[in-house]
């Protein structure tokens, strides 16, 4: 493509606009550093370590494998409570849920593309533990388990771990997409991510890596420069419903994208990553695919990222580099 278009997001019903000419246009914003530290296995320092002190007054255990800890300074509150306001003008409700806090490994230096598949599965594992515990809770209607990866995502910390929210009502994200995808369930008698799925392996030209259960790739509406997306090959609506198999292929995926990563800009790649599941409240929602996101900011070095600000606040997201040319950069590297 050589002039300007525009891609829905199916997921979201958002359209995302693509400007392949302005890729050559000139740069004069900061320029690229490759800062490559290097990291303690232990940091008696890090609030993550094992038989370190957290900020709560509370000493982690002197684990091995993941743990799991009760976030200390969490952002819901368990306990459901009545109220809300009647004004049409300020709506508000209570808000009840949980946060947790996930190590990967007790060691501090690591990085998911640092860990071999065979390490990255108990912590797929431990996901599917902690979704099947949270979904039977009457008080959770929606789990949502992500990472924030490297300083510029905002992670308070660089040893590996990750997050899970619970809470009463469905996020908005999630009620976006659970909407289309509820709709094209209804038209077409397949899960959207099923029937879309099927449509870019027939293509082939925005897949980064494949096995026999997971692939990865860059969506057709991608917003970031090399977003991607993880999806099963067979529609699952929730992590308690892989097989031993498909986790391992899950971890194995998540591996291969990660050091993809790593490699294109020589850098430990920063990324939001998080997994969308269907609504904890009891109901079956045949139409969700369960699915992962990962939002890179990264867009031509280790130091210049991609902003959403200006026009993409004010009106719709913009990219130049296209989802065909991103995947086929990752492709090459995995
Ligand atoms: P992030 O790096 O994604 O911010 O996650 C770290 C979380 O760890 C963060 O939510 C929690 C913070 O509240 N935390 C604790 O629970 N205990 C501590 O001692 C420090 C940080
Ligand atoms: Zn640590």
């Amino acid at each position: 493509m050589s002039r300007p278009e525009r891609r829905l997001n199916l997921l979201t019903g958002d359209w995302v606009l693509v400007s392949p000419q302005r890729v050559s246009r000139p740069w004069q914003g900061a320029a690229s550093e490759a800062a490559v530290p290097e990291r303690v296995v232990h940091d008696p320092a890090c609030y993550l370590c094992a038989g370190v002190m957290r900020a709560g007054g509370v000493r982690n255990p002197e684990y091995e494998g993941v743990y799991v800890f009760d976030n200390d300074y969490p952002a819901l509150l368990p306990g459901q409570v009545e109220g809300g306001s009647d004004d049409p003008l300020l709506v508000r409700e209570p808000e009840a849920g949980l946060c947790r806090v996930i190590c990967y490994t007790p060691d501090h230096s690591l990085t998911m593309a640092g860990m071999s598949p065979g390490e990255i599965e108990p912590v797929v594992e431990t996901w599917t533990a902690q979704f099947t515990e949270l979904a039977a809770r009457a008080d959770i209607g929606a789990v949502t388990i992500f990472e924030n990866r490297g300083e510029m995502m905002g992670a308070s910390n660089p040893h590996p771990h990750g997050q899970i929210w619970a809470q009463q009502h469905v996020p908005n994200e999630q009620v976006r997409e659970g909407d289309r995808q509820r709709e094209w369930f209804a038209a077409h008698g397949e899960t959207l991510l099923a029937s879309y799925l099927r449509r870019e392996l027939a293509a082939a030209e925005r897949i980064i890596c494949a096995n026999e259960t997971f692939v990865a790739l860059v969506p057709f509406w991608a917003a970031w420069p090399f977003e991607a997306l993880v999806l099963p090959r067979r529609s699952v609506t929730g992590m308690d419903e892989l097989t031993s198999t498909e986790r391992a292929g899950l971890a194995d995926i998540l591996s291969r994208l990660t050091r993809a990563y790593d490699r294109l800009f020589e850098v430990s790649f920063p990324y939001t990553m998080g997994f969308h599941q269907r609504p904890t409240d009891g109901g079956a929602h045949p139409h969700v695919t369960l699915h992962a996101h990962f939002y890179p900011p990264l867009l031509r070095s280790a130091s210049v990222r991609k902003f959403m600000v200006g026009y993409e606040m004010l009106a719709m997201p913009q990219r130049d580099l296209t989802p065909e040319e991103a995947a086929a950069r990752l492709r090459d590297l995995t």
